[in-house]
Parts: C-alpha cells; sequence; structure tokens
C-alpha cells in the first residue's frame, strides 16, 4: 500500500516533517460498522434524475485473493438496503453549477489552516513560514524517466495555485473538460455539494455492492479479466508506472463520464477515471473486524487507522483512477480501497452521491 497523497505530505516534502506515532482526532464517528434496520429494497415509484436505482442485497464485499492488499481482507459476507446512485461522477459542469449557486470555496482554494494541519503531524513540528502555506494541491507529475515505485514525492507534486478550476495548476482550465469528472475535491468539498444536491455520500459497504453490479467473487467489476475480448472497460493506466503512459483506452487523464460502458446496476466508471470518495473514516482492519478477525471499534477509539501514516485522518477512497497501473497499485478493482486525508484534493480524486428515502445509511453487517 503506498503513503496516501494529501497536502500535508506535500507541505511535509517542503518542510521536511517526520511523521511519526498519533492518535487523536477530533470527530469520532463509526457509522459503517453500526448495525443498522433494513430498510425495503423495493425501487422507489418516483424516479431520481441522473440516477440509478440499486436494488439492495446480500453481496460478498472484500477479497480472499492473495496477491490483493491486506485491508481488502477478508471476504465477507453483507446485506445492502436499496438507495438511489448518480450513474457517474459529479462533473465539472455540475459542480461549477453548485458554486455559482452558493459561492462555495473549495479547500484547495483556501491558505491552509496550520491549527489543523498540526494536528496531523508530531507535536512539536515547528510552523511552516507563511510563504509556504498558501492554496494548491497535489498534481501528478510524471517523470521523464523509469523511476523506482517506493516513493510517490517522485510523481506527486504539491503546486500552488492547483485546485478543481486549475486541474495541473496555474495555466491550465476546464476548458473542453466541462463532462469529466471533477477532481481536487477534499471531503468537505464533496460533502458540502451532496448535501445542496439534497443528497449524501455513499458509504464503503454501498460503493463497493454498487460496483460488484452483483456479480460476486470477481476480481474485476465485469468479471476475472482486465480486459475480455480485449476490451477496455474503464480509464486506466496503461504502461510502465510512472513515466510511461500509453494511453491505449484513449486517455492519458480523466476522460468524459460515460465513455466506457456501465456495470449491469446502469453506473459508469465505477472502477477507473477518478478515485471516488465515500463516507466512512478508513479503517484498514475494517474488513477484519467485521469478519470477527480484529476487535470492533467503540466509540472511544479512534475511527481511522493507517499503520502506514499513523496520523491519518481520512476518507475511504474506491474505485482507482486512470493513474492505476498494473506494473503500480492494481486497484482497478471493487475491493481496492485507500485512504484519503480529509483536508486534501489530488488531480485523481472525485466523487459520486446516492440518495435514500427515509432513514439514512443503510449498511448491515
Ligand atoms: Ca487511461
Ligand atoms: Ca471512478
Amino acid at each position: 500500500m503506498d503513503f496516501p497523497v494529501s497536502k500535508i505530505f506535500g507541505l511535509a516534502v517542503i518542510i521536511s516533517v517526520t511523521l511519526a506515532c498519533n492518535s487523536n482526532k477530533s470527530e469520532n464517528q463509526a457509522s459503517d460498522s453500526e448495525a443498522m434496520t433494513l430498510s425495503s429494497s423495493k425501487e422507489p415509484r418516483e424516479k431520481e434524475p441522473g440516477m440509478a436505482w440499486i436494488p439492495g442485497g446480500e453481496f460478498i464485499m472484500g477479497t480472499n485473493e492473495e496477491d490483493a492488499y491486506d485491508p481488502e481482507k477478508p471476504a465477507v459476507d453483507l446485506k445492502v438496503a436499496g438507495f438511489w446512485m448518480d450513474t457517474h461522477e459529479v462533473t465539472n459542469a455540475e459542480y461549477t453549477a453548485f458554486t455559482e449557486a452558493t459561492g462555495y470555496v473549495t479547500v484547495a482554494e483556501r491558505k491552509p489552516d496550520w491549527e489543523e494541519l498540526k494536528l496531523q503531524v508530531p507535536p512539536g513540528t515547528p510552523k511552516p513560514h507563511d510563504s509556504l502555506l498558501v492554496a494548491g494541491s497535489m498534481v501528478f507529475t510524471p517523470p521523464p524517466v523509469a523511476v523506482p515505485t517506493d516513493d510517490i514525492s517522485r510523481w506527486w507534486s504539491w503546486v500552488i495555485g492547483a485546485n478543481w478550476r486549475h486541474p495541473e495548476g496555474p495555466g491550465s482550465d476546464l476548458k473542453g473538460r466541462e463532462n469529466h469528472p471533477v477532481v481536487h475535491m477534499a471531503f468537505e468539498d464533496a460533502k458540502t455539494y451532496a448535501e445542496w444536491a439534497g443528497k449524501r455520500l455513499p458509504s464503503e459497504i454501498e460503493w463497493e455492492f454498487a460496483a460488484r453490479g452483483g456479480i460476486n467473487g470477481k476480481r474485476f467489476a465485469w468479471g476475472d479479466e482486465l480486459h475480455p475480448n480485449g476490451q477496455f472497460l474503464a480509464n486506466t493506466f496503461q504502461g510502465n508506472f510512472p513515466n510511461e503512459n500509453l494511453g491505449t483506452d484513449g486517455f492519458v487523464g480523466t476522460s468524459p463520464v460515460k465513455t466506457f460502458a456501465p456495470n449491469t446496476f446502469g453506473l459508469y466508471d465505477m472502477i477507473g477515471n477518478v478515485w471516488e470518495l465515500t463516507d466512512d473514516w478508513y479503517d484498514a482492519l475494517k474488513y477484519a473486524r467485521l469478519a470477527g478477525q480484529a476487535p470492533k471499534l467503540d466509540a472511544t477509539m479512534n475511527p481511522c487507522y493507517n499503520p502506514n501514516n499513523p496520523f491519518a485522518q481520512e476518507r475511504v477512497i474506491k474505485g482507482g483512477s486512470y493513474l492505476c497501473a498494473a506494473n503500480y497499485c492494481v486497484n482497478y478493482r471493487p475491493s481496492a480501497r485507500q485512504g484519503h486525508s480529509f483536508d486534501s484534493g489530488t488531480s485523481n480524486v472525485g466523487f459520486r452521491c446516492v440518495k435514500t428515502t427515509g432513514t439514512k445509511s443503510l449498511s448491515l453487517n
């Protein structure tokens, strides 16, 4: 598992912060691991524009595959109630409509708040100079030649002025990308949009159920082959990551939503294009806890656990992105999961929304 890409990582490269151990959290939430009442999975009569009805049911979450990452294991049987889900990732055009209606300014467009950032670094870490605490985000910056894949700073750069309006930084814009997924989304950016739209972010369980499209126990969302009959079914990375982005699937960056075939639930780009934020805190032992192989979290415990980043305040992202490659992360699978710092966006993270009538969060375990 690679080190999560985040604002504090980008700044840490600059201020040479060494990450050590910490467990404080400003919020304690474990909604995804709470048992909840399964509501009706019957499709409501009233349709939701731009959304597909996900009928709910039993499924196998996670995997027992030997070469999968530990946080994806083991496979567990779960039930999910029905819900509506956006058929595609939220686009730049949709996010533009939201900001025009509300005046909302995203996290990457704001000056970083040291009072929040210092909670994610060892106590006593000196405050960086004000000249470094300026608005920006992490941008994929491929090296010109092949490099070892053990250090993400070789291809992720902290770019001042990068945000959803300027995905590669100042000088880049959204022209011709209106129908591409919005990127550089921090959790607050996605959640605020969802609330404005009368929707919410999916739980990880809901997201994985929807991505599998009713196909249980398969490595990929569509079966066991990455390219059945030579077809590309998702926007991922072909070639040697990170320097050789061949774009054999037609795209070296994001693609317009709905370019690739939908899954059996009618959902596009659940795999690839951009990673998608969920409402859940990242817990590397979540699947093990659900299977009874690790102690359950209680209300007094830190809801976020990432052994690679003990300072983590991360939400789960799912589905992989246009940067997922066979020689590196192989995260274009429904069980793949990563933690994503709550206050950070990157040039390959977006989201989509869900909606339920009645009670919220309908995952059972
Ligand atoms: Ca691609
Ligand atoms: Ca996606």
